[in-house]
């Protein structure tokens, strides 16, 4: 099980009490409904209750909460597009299908403090004007699916979820579904198809899920950490949780360490710490080659880069990405090539193959990195320039962010680490 580690404001010393996210795991029982409950479980719903959808979506708004798939958008601009649409059905869904190489957090969140994400549900379902929420789980995740199924059963049991939530004639109950294994099916559009017995492929965007998502209604589609932030939001206010982090990035971040340190796991930390605190505190190695952020989908950065903030902005304004949070870290014995070669293979088996740039795109990327591997120089400019031309095109011209960011490591590696050199 990756381990929670507490992470304290920098330079002061790691207690319970820096964790926001975190704070109950390892410590609540997750099938126990009351041990919840004494832990401050459901005071946000309650708060919710009393400020009416809208209220709830002016402290989401307030407090600067964006989206931690990894795009940042925020989330109560999404709420509040999909709330103030006429149609009578509006959808919620959790997006579950944790599946970035090198992401865990949701899986940590999910299994131990499992009535968090149906509390958190229940309030953006009350939010955007649902009746019904999808949790769409990992298929590799059983744990989860386990806690999450009674959890939910629980809910239902003790009126916290049912035709009328805590008694204030409001409508809501969540539906589990599972994945098949399918990293495409973490895409928001994908998940719709695979929801409604279709095969798990991108839908083209405009339009947008707020207007027209599962089985055609509105939908608000938010990842799991998204949705554990509007508890603390509501528990103590949009301000008091905008204190916490940058004026961009507000709250604090879960981050996935793994790779060559002596304490991978989760770490919670506030927006703004940087890089090298980070790593500090997860056990780095002494001889480092380089920092792959962001996961598959994001890039690598150098030792000397490691000051970068860990802010939306931050790591944008370095050329990179936050993503959702992944922080594998490589030291000086691993073959960079053949790490490459695994990212590129990766897309090239979860392309879903719906369109040319990323279907072709991924096989040609793949092919060049397995030509250039053993060479440099001279023999591999040729290849180099190849794969350049096909990120480029990929990049471009593909659906959706899969084949978008299909190059992105890669492309990182030749320009930030000389990969080939
Ligand atoms: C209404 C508009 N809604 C955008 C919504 C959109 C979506 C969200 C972000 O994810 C990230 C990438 C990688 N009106 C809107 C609007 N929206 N404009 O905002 O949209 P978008 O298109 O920027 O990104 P996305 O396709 O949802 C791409 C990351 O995903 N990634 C992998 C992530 C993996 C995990 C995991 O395993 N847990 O998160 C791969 O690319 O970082 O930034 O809801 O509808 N005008
Ligand atoms: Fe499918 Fe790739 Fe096109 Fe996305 S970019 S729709 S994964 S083929």
């Amino acid at each position: 099980h990756p381990a929670a580690h507490a992470v304290p404001q920098a330079g002061r010393h790691a207690t319970r009490n820096s964790l926001v996210l975190l704070k109950r795991i390892g410590e609540v029982d997750p099938y126990d409904l009351d041990d919840y409950r004494s832990q401050g479980g459901y005071t946000a719903l309650r708060r919710a209750f009393a400020l009416g959808p809208a209220g709830v979506i002016r402290e989401v708004l307030d407090a600067g909460l964006v989206g931690r798939g990894g795009a940042a958008f925020p989330t109560g601009q999404k709420w509040e597009a999909t709330a103030r649409r006429p149609e009578r059905v509006h959808y919620l869904v959790c997006n579950a299908d944790e599946s970035e190489p090198g992401t865990f957090k949701d899986r940590v969140l999910m299994e131990g403090d499992p009535y968090a994400l149906v509390e958190a549900m229940t309030i953006a379902g009350y939010a955007v004007g649902a009746e019904r929420g999808y949790l769409y789980l990992r298929g590799e995740y059983p744990r989860a699916h386990e806690r999450l199924s009674h959890a939910i059963a629980r809910a239902r049991e003790r009126g916290l979820l049912g035709p009328d939530v805590l008694g204030q004639g409001y409508a809501f109950d969540i539906e589990i579904r599972s994945g098949a294994g399918a990293y495409i099916c973490g895409e928001e559009t994908a998940i719709f198809n695979s929801i409604e017995g279709r095969r798990g492929e991108p839908r083209s965007k405009p339009p947008f899920p707020v207007e027209k998502g599962l089985f055609g209604k509105p939908t608000a589609v938010n990842n799991v950490e998204t949705l554990v932030n509007v508890l603390p939001i509501l528990e103590h206010g949009a301000e008091a949780y905008a204190r916490t982090g940058t004026a961009a990035s507000t709250g604090t971040k879960l981050f996935c360490v793994s790779g060559n340190v002596a304490r991978p796991g989760v770490y919670e930390l506030p927006f703004g710490a940087s890089l090298r605190e980070l790593i500090a505190l997860s056990g780095p190695p002494e001889r480092m080659r380089a920092v792959l952020l962001g996961g598959a989908a994001g890039g690598f950065v150098r030792p000397d880069e490691l000051d970068i903030p860990l802010t939306f902005e931050g790591t944008r304004e370095a050329g990179t990405t936050l993503g959702s949070g992944v922080v594998l870290v490589l030291d000086d014995t691993v073959e960079l090539p053949l790490i490459l070669l695994r990212i590129a293979e990766f897309f090239r088996d979860e392309s879903c193959g719906q369109c040319v740039p990323c279907r072709v795109g991924t096989v040609r990327q793949e092919e060049a990195l397995h030509r250039i591997k053993d060479r440099t120089g001279a023999a591999a400019a040729g290849d180099i320039a190849l794969l350049r031309d096909v990120g480029r095109t990929m990049r471009d011209a593909s659906i959706c962010g899969l084949g978008q960011t299909a190059w992105n490591a890669v492309e990182s590696a030749i320009d930030r680490l000389g990969a080939f050199e």
